[in-house]
């Protein structure tokens, strides 16, 4: 006899021994409750109908999908010199990768040529140094670019780099409208999370407008943006905050593409995404459902008459947040489900992380692992051979629609402020990313969110794992003896002109700054000085306000013994000191990833410190007087992008000359053991790796303010 879910339930009622069935159901971060067991009753009515190629594109947005045409292996690197970056592309491409993805250094996506003093510890460390037309061109050399298709991750700096890009290819033969690949060219989310912005919102969303009407014109087959939703879930974004906001963003950019009068069908088929796919694994796949399935609806709402215009087409790549330095062969597992979920949502193309991300660059070693990773997902599990396997499950079907429906409700509120650009100003999602991630820090101290490894099954020893070192110094100096013949044999006239009328464009708000900045590139100007004209026109760079956001910690460890227990021993010593222990939590150099210094101030604060928090890319010297300035009794450097061996004992020697040394120096972040015994011998008196618990830094700290331990 057929059983019913009546019969289910006094089953469950019998096998869970009294306890109520429902006391498994599951609330996730998201607002949606999960339960034990989904079935046909779950099934959103208009999942039944649905098929692949064909609106809202739920199942996929062609019609054969990975069937037909497998997704594009996509690795992101860069590191180093163009010489040392193009090799590494060849012999990726060589190993099966399909399309390549530059990852540029922090010095260029924030506009600076690499003899620029700001960015001393930055070149060549993050990713490829590119400053002119010349490094471009190396960086591609070999590389037939009306062939390869390139993704190009950049935003700040976006205006000199596909600029020279463009130029790049006139110069191999290649021209414009033949040249494909992308750039990611989203300056909203550098505002909400990612921090590479250079100029203040409006002429950064002018610079956006200007690239969707060049690409539109002259380079039909390049997506003119990759809207990012990447950045948000790694800076601690619920997966409906991750989607509400990337969509978002892709409606203002859409509104700012038609305020230039362009039709909507005349650039939205060349709109891309990016997500982030992290261990959630169904949800994950959801979410790149529900994504497609939402963006149809919007721009259908915008008056698309094209099919492409309504297709959500996206890049994933595999988080870095859930990578962890504890154990770390352990992140080849994961980076594997994560890869499998993205593919199982239907992504267009995909990054797999290496496994050693957590700690340092990616060796050679762990880049092939996490290249083979996709190659075994498509020539040797056979997940390609049918489209949307997922389709029609109870599960996931039920997941498409309720993350569908809290994501609508967070776009809705974005909207009701007047759009995302109004939103960002008033740093609503900017506010709400930063209370998840602190929420999401406090499950994993207090054990109720398990990562093996690190808060459960902890390895007692651990053999450090070789990592890749970049030597800066050498870097630098080759570029900067590059620069230098560069500018020595161009036409200094047709550049100071071209520069000119670059900066005239910026200023005027009228022509396109893609276009003036082709020019610019042509007679080799370097990124800095194009992105230093239009700094000119615009009338400055952007100085983002920094602020503590206080009340998530106290609120979920309310009733935590060993929260109260430091809580109290804080208060205790500002009772007896007449003053809180005071902390200012420090960002420097060019490294833009700011959760970890936020979750750190927001639980620092809450537990009885005196927070400060520096403005972002400070130098050593300008945290050292802020310190002195404020009479702080510890400086917390929060370093994510591999800058901590100089800059920290820069800093260091900062506060000895200001006459400070007493001022206890700890770091935190992406810092790897290597590094530990150097730091400690510089006068660094904690390190505090990645996974590590905020009560034990905690308390660390204070033992070092009350004299409890020494510096
Ligand atoms: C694909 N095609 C098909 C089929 N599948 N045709 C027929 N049948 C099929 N089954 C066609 C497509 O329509 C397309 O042609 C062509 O094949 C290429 O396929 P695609 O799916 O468009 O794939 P791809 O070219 O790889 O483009 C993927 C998107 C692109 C669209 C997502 O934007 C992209 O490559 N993005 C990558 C972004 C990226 O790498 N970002 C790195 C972020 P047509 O184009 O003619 O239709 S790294 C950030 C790291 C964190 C940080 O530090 O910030």
């Amino acid at each position: 006899m057929t059983k019913t879910i009546r019969d289910w339930l006094d089953l469950a009622s019998k096998d869970m021994k009294g306890k109520p069935v429902e006391s498994l159901n599951v609330e996730t971060p998201e607002g949606i409750t999960l339960k034990p067991l989904y079935t046909a009753d779950d099934l959103p009515a208009e999942a039944a109908g649905e098929l692949p190629g064909f609106a809202p594109y739920t199942r996929g947005v062609r019609s054969t999908m990975y069937a037909g045409q497998p997704w594009t292996i996509r690795q992101y690197a860069g590191f180093s010199t163009a010489e040392e970056s193009n090799a590494f592309y060849r012999k990726n491409l060589l190993g099966g990768q399909k399309g390549l993805s530059v990852a540029f250094d922090l010095a260029t996506h924030r506009g600076y040529d690499s003899d620029h003093p700001r960015v001393a510890g930055d070149v060549g460390k993050a990713g490829v140094a590119i400053d002119s037309v010349e490094d471009m061109k190396i960086l591609f050399d070999g590389i037939p670019l009306g062939e390869m298709s390139v993704s190009m991750t950049m935003n700040g700096a976006i205006i000199p780099v596909l600029a020279m890009f463009i130029v790049a290819g006139e110069e191999q033969g290649v021209a414009r409208k033949d040249l494909t690949g992308t750039v990611q060219n989203d300056i909203l989310k550098e505002f909400m999370v990612r921090n590479t912005y250079i100029y203040s919102p409006e002429p950064s969303m002018r610079i956006v407008a200007d690239i969707i009407e060049f690409t539109a014109e002259e380079m039909p087959k390049f997506n003119s943006i990759s809207i990012s939703g990447y950045h948000m879930q790694e800076a601690g974004a619920t997966l409906a905050q991750e989607l509400a906001y990337t969509l978002a963003d892709g409606m203002e950019y859409v509104r700012a593409a038609q305020a230039k009068g362009l039709s909507v069908d005349a650039f939205a088929g060349r709109l891309s995404f990016f997500f982030c796919i992290g261990m959630n694994f169904f949800m994950e796949a959801a979410k790149l459902r529900a994504a497609r399935q939402l963006w149809s609806k919007i721009m259908t709402d915008f008056g698309a008459q094209s099919e492409r215009s309504k297709m959500l087409r996206t890049h994933c790549q595999t988080s870095g947040v859930s990578l962890t330095e504890q154990d770390p062969y352990n992140n080849v597992v994961r980076t594997a489900f994560e890869a499998m979920a993205a593919v199982l949502g239907g992504t267009q193309s995909l990054h797999t992380n290496s496994f050693d991300e957590a700690i340092a660059l990616p060796t050679e070693f762990s880049a092939r692992i996490a290249r083979n990773t996709q190659l075994i997902l498509q020539h040797e599990t056979g997940i390609t051979k049918v489209v949307d396997p997922l389709g029609g499950s109870y599960y996931v079907e039920a997941l498409t629609r309720d993350l569908a429906d809290q994501a609508w409700e967070l776009i809705r509120e974005v909207e009701a402020l007047g759009g995302m650009t109004k939103a960002v100003e008033q740093g609503l999602p900017k506010m709400r990313i930063e209370e998840a991630a602190a929420r999401r820090q406090a499950r994993i101290d207090r054990g109720e969110d398990v990562i093996v490894g690190v808060n459960r099954f902890r390895l007692e020893d651990e053999a450090p794992i070789d990592i890749l070192n970049i030597d800066t110094d050498k870097v630098r100096a080759g570029q900067i003896a590059r620069l230098k013949k560069m500018r020595d044999s161009r036409d200094a006239g047709a550049c100071k002109a071209a520069l000119k009328a670059l900066e005239a464009v910026a200023a005027s708000g009228k022509g396109n700054l893609l276009a003036a900045a082709v020019e610019a590139a042509r007679v080799r100007a370097s990124l800095g000085e194009i992105s230093d004209a239009m700094e000119r026109g615009f009338g400055g760079r952007h100085h983002a306000l920094t602020k503590v956001i206080s009340g998530v910690y106290n609120e979920i460890y309310r009733d935590d013994p060993e929260y109260r227990v430091i809580h109290d021993k804080i208060a205790a010593y500002a009772a007896e000191h007449g003053k809180q222990p005071h902390v200012l939590v420090a960002k420097m150099g060019q490294d833009g990833h700011d959760r970890g210094a936020k979750v750190i101030a927001t639980a620092f604060a809450d537990l009885g410190f005196k927070v400060d928090l520096t403005d972002m890319f400070e130098t050593p010297q300008e945290v050292a007087d802020r310190a002195v300035a404020l009479k702080v009794d510890v400086v917390g450097v929060s370093s994510l992008a591999a800058g901590h061996n100089r800059l920290v004992p820069q800093l260091i020697g900062c506060l000895k000359d200001a006459g400070r040394a007493d001022i206890t120096v700890v770091v935190g972040g992406v810092i790897p053991e290597q590094d530990y015994n150097f730091l400690r011998e510089a006068g660094v008196a904690e390190i505090f790796g990645p996974g590590s618990n905020v009560l034990d830094a905690a308390n660390a700290v204070l033992a070092h303010v009350a004299g409890l331990k020494r510096n």
